[in-house]
């Protein structure tokens, strides 16, 4: 086959946080894993990515910390670049958005966009949060839902009842950032007529999809788009953070971050070729109809990356000479999860990828992940998952047969390679195995199944030690050394094998095998047999890989965050909320054991002139007659619910002990029933 001209780029991580291993398994290992294949293949592969370092979220960031945005992005891109590194992450640049060229090649978009009539100037009311003067974007206001009076609503768009409305009707408008009431106030954007574009980009997904078949998950995105039918977007925002809209009138307002960011592919393309002294060589990939450009990222962005992007794209393509490439595809993940729970920051859910390379090897990370890449659906990293597929398949399967062969090759060998003589059903077999192996794992590759492609890597790993246990060198050693030789020269080739198809997953351990291989990385399809010649001098063996021990990770599950300090966090309200719990006392005039049940009391209870029915769970506690004439305290503002077919119109306070015996709180008799508690 011929070769490839193959653009890659993985989302660009905002700097303002660090990355996670959620991130490195929706976007970035498995990109990573299918350039260094790519490469492997000797296809001519670029491989690009950067910080995302505009946005609302920066700005956030910036002010919580006191300082300025700049020290926010240059301190997260830093560590989020070192961490990348320091995973085997194989860019060809990690660039910046906040760079002029970035900002040039946004605003010529804009500017484009402008000149050929398609932006459109609207007014329209948005919150604008006077403390913190700024106006506030959607995810940043809070309030009751006008349609179903859901507390926790969007400015326009409600999760609860999925009512889009009007940001004016949002009922109790609340600012996330200060807790203040924020204001509607006036302002005007521009926006980019996303509808235009609808017909022509099913087309093009229609089109990318039959030849070069796009994930299902994928496209089921994209139709739920279309099928809402495609809107205008306003592409800026009142902020000053972010890349200047490039018009004289537009004084405070950036280009909405999503319209650049997805532009910082092309810019960092741009500084990748001014900084190996090629200016023009980005050109050759994003304006070159050659180019496969792939844009790997997680599920949370594709519509920007499936409609948003290629739109921008053709929108540029429509009005200028120059035209540029569109998505072959978008090959999204789904997300990871944290044992069983989403990654959350700010509830210590979850780990840093920096954090995890200081404790444990970045292969061994990379394995583990690769290994349950969330392709068609979220899946979960459970630390004990991550020691199994360390201890026993990378220490055991691979590490296992690598040892065995080598010390063997050394011990009786001379640590030559053996010549291959007179070979059996057995070695055939396997010989066999190696020649085809290459060919099976890159179609899983070329198909993005890159879990089920580690699954057959480390296939070969287990072939070779079950050939080895099969071939019993350990006898034919004693009897007949040619026999034993060819087992040693299979098994050694099987290793050089390993270690240029494993190398996209563990490159660092690739690496090792070669040295110790001796030999040169070869071509994916020449890594088949051969390429070691009898009597070639082997390396002395390193170790691989060392096992985790269960302490070690124990240490790791214990500082997780317990479920009861979860629920301490969920539970704490505000002075406001405890106001809102109407405590009264109240006096016990009669009670009665409800029917069937043998945990429930009917009480009727006076709380000042009113009665009230409550229904306590008292009943293996106390005996009906010992609670008349008691004073106790009642939550008498709680909504009327039914208990066993019997309404209750409150809540009895009451305390249990270690045997679950319920003790009520009761008050001095002194105090009149009715009486507010505070
Ligand atoms: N920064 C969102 C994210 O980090 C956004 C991606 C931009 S890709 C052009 O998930
Ligand atoms: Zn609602």
């Amino acid at each position: 086959m011929s070769k490839e001209k193959i653009l890659v780029t993985s989302a660009l991580p905002y700097a303002n946080g660090n990355i996670h291993l959620g991130h490195l398994s929706g976007a970035y290992l498995p990109a990573d894993i299918y350039v260094r294949y790519k490469r492997l293949k000797g296809d001519d592969v670029l491989y690009i990515c950067g910080s995302d370092e505009h946005g609302v979220p920066i700005t956030i960031s910036a002010d919580k910390e006191n300082v300025t945005p700049q020290e926010i992005i240059d301190r997260y891109h830093n560590q989020n670049k070192k961490a990348f590194e320091k995973f085997g992450m194989s860019f060809d640049i990690y660039s910046r958005t906040s760079l002029p060229t970035h900002h040039e090649t946004a605003q010529k978009f804009f500017t484009s966009f402008y000149q050929q009539g398609l932006l459109e100037e609207k007014k329209t009311k948005q919150y604008y949060d006077i403390k913190a003067k700024m106006f506030l974007p959607d995810r940043y206001v809070e309030g009751t839902c006008p349609k179903c009076g859901f507390e926790e609503a969007r400015s326009d768009e409600c999760e609860n009842c999925g009512s889009l409305y009007d940001a004016s009707e949002l009922k109790n408008p609340k600012s996330k950032i200060t807790g203040d009431t924020p204001e509607l106030k006036e302002t005007s954007h521009w926006y980019f007529p996303l509808g235009k574009y609808q017909e022509r980009l099913e087309k093009y997904i229609d089109e990318m999809n039959e030849t070069y078949k796009w994930k299902e998950n994928v496209l089921q995105y994209c139709r739920g788009w279309f099928k809402d039918g495609l809107k205008d977007r306003a592409v800026t925002r009142d902020l000053d953070w972010g890349v200047k809209v490039p018009l004289a009138d537009a004084e405070g307002k950036v280009l909405y971050v999503w319209f650049e960011a997805v532009l910082g592919y092309i810019s960092a393309t741009k500084e990748y070729s001014d900084s190996i002294g090629k200016k023009e060589l980005w050109k050759d990939y994003w304006q070159n109809s050659d180019t496969k450009y792939l844009a790997f990222i997680g599920k949370d962005n594709i519509v920007f990356h499936t409609i948003i992007f290629p739109a921008m794209l053709m929108a540029w393509n429509d009005g200028n000479a120059d035209k540029y490439i569109l998505p072959q595809n978008v090959p999204a993940n789904e997300f990871l999860n944290f044992e069983g729970k989403k990654f959350s920051k700010s509830r210590g859910w979850g780990i840093n990828a920096d954090e995890f390379l200081e404790l444990f090897p970045a292969d061994s990370l990379r394995y583990a992940l690769a290994a349950n890449l969330p392709e068609n659906k979220d899946t979960d990293f459970y630390w004990k998952e991550f020691q199994a597929k360390n201890n026993s398949e990378l220490a055991d399967i691979l590490g296992n047969f690598v040892n065995r062969t080598f010390i063997f090759a050394s011990k009786h060998f001379d640590g030559k390679v053996p010549p291959l003589k007179n070979t059996k059903p057995i070695d055939d077999e396997m010989l066999k195995l190696i020649k085809n192996h290459p060919a099976k794992v890159g179609k899983l590759l070329e198909q993005y199944k890159i879990r089920d492609a580690v699954f057959e890597m480390m296939n070969l790993a287990r072939a070779g030690n079950k050939y080895f246990n099969d071939s019993e060198p350990w006898e034919t050693v004693k009897n007949n050394k040619d026999d034993c030789g060819t087992t040693l020269n299979v098994c050694l080739q099987t290793i050089y094998e390993l270690a240029i198809i494993l190398s996209p997953v563990i490159p660092n351990t690739a690496e090792k095998l070669l040295t110790m291989l001796n030999a040169e990385e070869v071509e994916w399809d020449k890594s088949g047999y051969g390429n070691l010649k009898a009597g070639h001098n082997l390396n002395k063996s390193e170790l691989l890989f060392t096992k985790i021990e269960d302490e070690v990770i124990d240490v790791q599950i214990n500082k997780l965050p317990k479920e009861e300090d979860d629920k301490k966090k969920i539970h704490e309200i505000t002075f406001e909320e405890f106001t809102k719990v109407d405590l009264k006392t109240a006096k016990i005039i009669s009670a009665e054991r409800i029917e069937k049940s043998d945990k429930l009391l009917k009480l009727q209870v006076k709380v000042g002139k009113k009665k009230k029915q409550i229904v306590a769970g008292l009943a293996k506690s106390y005996k009906p007659a010992e609670l008349i004439d008691k004073k106790v305290i009642v939550v008498a503002n709680l909504k009327p619910a039914k208990l066993f077919g019997t309404e209750s119109q409150g809540m009895l306070l009451a305390v249990e002990n270690a045997e679950g015996e319920l003790n009520i709180i009761e008050v001095p008799d002194t105090v009149k029933e009715g009486t507010k508690v505070k």
